[in-house]
């Protein structure tokens, strides 16, 4: 089983360090680091970096797929939010299940994440699971590892950031199945906050279209 690990990045000043973190704690397994970088390009030790030509979170992991050649994908954020050493947690499980979602919101499972932040992102959560029926605690975790056929398998059509959302959305009426593990999520270790006002118009129409079918 070979794993790649995606990283979106929009200009992330820590790709280094992730990326030596990550091949350390996956020095026992077969495994690549794609980088898929919407800003400055530059070279990163241990990984391959592709400049992005779309635009979008979800778009970004969608041109890492073309140059994956893992069986399990981890897609995993470009700002220490994700410890790299819970990949493994994930892996654990992958024999098992077909997406395996690293999960703030099952026991054992925290966010450090900022107060307001919180806020919001229960009510995106939430409004989620209603509207779509789905029984994910995090249905809207970017960190996760995915089988490789599951993307293969399905008709994915991303807007702005919330691509997992769509994965385990379409995949749970195809039949696939889906684990949530306990992880901690952490405080962007550096740089800039990448998402905007209009992110948050984008996710509520991206919930309707998926329900909807149009997407
Ligand atoms: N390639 C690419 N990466 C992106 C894009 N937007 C965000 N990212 C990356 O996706 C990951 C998640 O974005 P974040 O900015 O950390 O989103 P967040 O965690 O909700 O918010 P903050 O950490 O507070 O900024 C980070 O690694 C970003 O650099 C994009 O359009 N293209
Ligand atoms: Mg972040």
């Amino acid at each position: 089983m070979k794993i790649s690990v995606l990283i979106p990045s929009k200009n992330e000043p820590l790709l280094r360090e992730l990326t030596y973190e990550i091949h350390k704690n996956l020095k026992s397994l077969d495994h690549e680091v794609i980088i898929v970088e919407f800003g400055e390009i530059e070279e990163i030790p241990g990984a391959k970096v592709i400049k992005q030509k779309s635009k979008g979170l979800g778009n970004a992991i969608m041109e890492g797929l073309n140059h994956a050649k893992g069986d399990v994908i981890v897609t995993i954020d470009g700002d220490f939010s994700h410890r790299p050493e819970d990949i493994l947690k994930l892996l654990k499980k992958i024999n098992s299940f077909d997406i395996v979602i690293g999960s703030r919101f099952v026991k054992g499972g925290l966010t450090n994440d900022k107060t307001h932040r919180r806020l919001i992102s229960w009510v995106y959560r939430n409004f989620a699971s209603l509207v779509l029926g789905l029984k994910i605690k995090d249905n809207m975790s970017g960190f996760a590892a995915i089988k490789r056929e599951v993307y293969d398998n399905l008709r994915i059509n991303p807007l702005g950031f919330k691509i997992n959302l769509e994965i385990m959305y379409k995949a749970k009426k195809k039949g696939y199945k889906i684990y949530e593990v306990p992880i901690v999520f952490e405080k962007r270790k550096a740089g800039k906050p990448t998402s905007s006002a209009s992110e948050a118009f984008r996710i509520i129409r991206y919930i309707f279209e998926l329900k909807f079918g149009l997407r």
